[in-house]
């Protein structure tokens, strides 16, 4: 039998998959042919997804903790002492502390639009739990496209088969965006130049035709130095500007303090470098900008992405169906929220907590957290500043419920497990944040041993809880056409049945979203936004780089083999991907001894990781990259990359910023 799905990853290209199922068994997932953005070709990730399902590492019923936490002593129990446990512990938090002593902590496991939010928002805005700000992947970027365009919208990528110049800046596309590289190399064929801007010569770097190896953080010094060639040149789109952006003159001041003295300084491009990058920006249309997660992360991650993605603004490239950026094209679905979610629910006013912050936010004493649900998300892999993280997992006093497909790093400090159902095992309603294709998939497979999938597990949690509202009660094709209840889906036909019968459906392209109309609050693109001054005291991107008193700069970006934390426990991938190493400029190397193949520990204030040197020019002088995430055990010291990544949060949006960490190095 053969069955549709769409891969449930957190990642751009939502694909959309053919499962053949034999007797309930996966046998083969691959690339739908007819999808027009798949087009038959999956990443080597879910290519082995099957071994996900039937790993010996899944969870596949309910546990309690019997031995110390983080011994992985557990003993089965059924799904009613679980929900009873949990429903008892939480009671008691309610009569002695608060609602929001509670706190849900999830990302994106899944994609899918109902399980990664939904009944699990009803329940807790119901319980009046602490609320989770989930910044850790895109919120500095997010806000900052948000301050020129008001909305996540950009180039269709169907589109950009047609540009003629393609810069990926700081985004590893061959590797986290596939078929945008796809896309890419088809326009090359049809004469498109592409250029990678990146602090390290990755997958998509060599890929490119040209490199500009850029120094971390200084995206946006870049991009105000480009501007300011541009407008020197008289190359911008005056015409554009006028009809269709706020702010400009101010922002042409702005970038008369970005020399080029200034700018090749702070980003170690040379002025020749410089020049053409600028000169051949202004000139080339139709030109497109994939901006991806690599600049983000960063102290200065928002006001980096304001700035770059100004440039088609400056330049009219949003005149042509083929130019402009994608930062996130989530804009493209306009999901109703207020149904899935229920804000009404909340009666009273939380804390919020910001994810990138959770070792701090468990350490309160004066506030405390007393529980953790947490699903979706990996916390102990992917969450910064790790040791923190880990300390308060560890606090006897907090009751902690990990609802997950696999025994994780996690599930190792659990009170309560329990087991997930992966994506092929439940319904789901899937978009994407890069492509405008909708789809709903059916579940493939019955559930393995007694997992369930989020949706359910909230609806048992509210019915035990004894809330009467009959939201509680939805399933996940109530769900899916609540989704789509608005005005958009019904005037465009697309409804729950149609999805049922055609399995995905590409939406109306909005092959200019930015000519004659931008989301913001003045109507136009903004070069200068107000808004920004209460973030920041600036109203205008006004581009700085951060500072750290260590020698080195760690980078760890994501990993061609896993997907985030997820795909690490499988032998053979962990194999291609390496013992967990770091990438060594040459002349530092030398300067501390180390060569190929050392073991080096890399140290902060935070803790140390010890990783295998590959001794490359990949990385500049003072650059380390470190790809994660595998879990604790690979590490030699047991320690994960995470352990010494910052925890603070971004100029705007209250990002990550991962890649802003400050490191020091020995050899071993
Ligand atoms: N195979 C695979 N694919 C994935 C993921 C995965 O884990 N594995 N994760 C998914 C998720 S959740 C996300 S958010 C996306 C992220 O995917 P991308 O948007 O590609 O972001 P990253 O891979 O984090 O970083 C991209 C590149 O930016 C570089 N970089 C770091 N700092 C800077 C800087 O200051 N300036 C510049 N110009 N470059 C910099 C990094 O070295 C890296 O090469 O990928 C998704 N796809
Ligand atoms: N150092 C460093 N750290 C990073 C990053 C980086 O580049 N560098 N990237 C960051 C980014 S961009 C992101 S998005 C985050 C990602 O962080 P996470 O969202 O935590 O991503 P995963 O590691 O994939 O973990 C997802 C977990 O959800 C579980 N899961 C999957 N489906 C379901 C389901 O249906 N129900 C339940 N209950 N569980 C499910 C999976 O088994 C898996 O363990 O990591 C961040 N961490
Ligand atoms: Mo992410």
């Amino acid at each position: 039998m053969k069955c549709f799905s769409v891969c449930p990853h957190d990642c751009p290209d939502a694909c959309a998959l053919e499962v053949e199922i034999t007797d309930n068994v996966v046998k083969r997932i691959y690339g739908s042919k007819d999808h027009p953005f798949t087009q038959g070709v999956i990443c080597n990730k879910t290519a082995h997804y099957k071994e996900v399902i039937y790993s010996d590492k899944r969870v596949l019923y309910p546990y309690k903790r019997v031995g110390e936490k983080g011994t992985n002593d557990f003993k089965r129990i059924s799904w009613d002492e679980a929900i009873e446990t949990i429903v008892s512990k939480w009671h008691g938090i309610l009569k002695d502390y608060s609602s929001d002593a509670i706190l849900p902590y999830s990302y994106a496991g899944t994609e899918g639009v109902l399980n990664n939010a939904s009944m699990d928002r009803r329940f807790f805005n119901k319980l009046g739990a602490a609320k989770l700000m989930r910044t850790i992947c895109s919120a500095a970027g997010s806000k900052g496209f948000e301050l020129a365009y008001g909305k996540a919208l950009g180039t269709n990528p169907i589109n950009t088969v047609d540009s003629k110049l393609i810069v990926f800046w700081g985004v590893n596309a061959l590797v986290t965006n596939l078929h945008q590289a796809v896309f890419a190399q088809k326009a090359r064929q049809n004469g498109a130049k592409i250029v990678s801007i990146d602090v390290e010569k990755n997958e998509t770097a060599q890929f490119a035709d040209e490199f500009y190896h850029i120094n971390p953080a200084s995206d946006g010094i870049l991009a105000l130095g480009i501007a300011n060639i541009i407008i020197n040149e008289n190359l911008y789109d005056s015409e554009f500007i006028e009809n269709n952006t706020y702010g400009f003159d101010s922002f042409k001041e702005l970038v008369k303090k970005y020399t080029p003295h200034i700018v090749c300084k702070q980003t170690g491009i040379s002025e020749k470098q410089l020049n053409k990058l600028s000169i051949e920006y202004a000139n080339t249309h139709p030109s497109f900008i994939r901006i991806g997660n690599g600049l983000q992360h960063h102290l200065n991650g928002g006001f980096n992405t304001w700035a770059i993605s100004l440039l088609p603004a400056l330049v009219g490239a949003w005149k042509f169906k083929a130019g402009g950026a994608i930062k996130s094209n989530s804009g493209y679905f306009p999901i109703n929220r207020n149904l899935l979610e229920r804000p009404d629910l909340l009666l009273s006013k939380p804390k919020t907590v910001n994810m990138v912050e959770l070792g701090k936010a468990l350490s309160d004493k004066e506030n405390p957290i007393k529980s953790i649900y947490v699903y979706n998300s990996n916390p102990l892999v992917v969450a910064p500043n790790h040791n923190l993280v880990k300390r308060g997992f560890q606090r006897e006093d907090l009751f902690v419920v990990v609802h997950e497909r696999l025994w994780t790093d996690t599930t190792m400090y659990a009170d309560i497990v329990l087991p997930a159902t992966t994506f092929l095992e439940h319904e789901d309603l899937y978009t994407s944040y890069w492509h405008n294709a909708i789809a709903f998939a059916q579940r493939a497979i019955e559930p393995l041993g007694e997992s369930k999938p989020n949706i359910e597990v909230f609806s048992m949690l509210a019915l035990a809880f004894g809330f009467k509202e009959s939201c509680f009660k939805d399933n996940a094709y109530d769900l899916a056409s609540q989704a789509l209840d608005n005005d958009y889906f019904k005037s465009n036909n697309i409804t729950l049945n149609r999805l049922l019968r055609e399995k995905f459906i590409v939406l109306e392209s909005i092959d200019y979203p930015y000519k004659n109309l931008a989301y913001t609050k003045s109507g136009k693109i903004q070069f200068k936004n107000k808004e920004a001054i209460d973030l920041t005291g600036k109203d205008l991107p006004e581009c700085t780089n951060f500072s750290t008193s260590y020698p080195f700069v760690l980078i760890t970006p994501p990993n061609k083999y896993f997907l985030n934390s997820t795909f690490a426990h499988i032998e053979h991938l962990r194999k291609k991907a390496q013992a967990p190493y770091v990438k060594i400029n040459p002349i530092d190397a030398a300067q501390y001894g180390v060569k190929d193949n050392d073991d080096v520990e890399v140290f902060n204030e935070q803790g140390s990781c010890i990783l295998k040197a590959v001794v490359c020019e990949d990385v500049k002088e003072g650059v380390l990259v470190a790809k994660g995430l595998y879990w604790a055990d690979d590490y030699i010291n047991k320690q994960p990359i995470n352990t010494l990544t910052s925890d603070k949060t971004s100029d705007i949006g209250g990002g990550a910023v991962f890649f802003s960490t400050g490191v020091e190095l020995k050899k071993l």
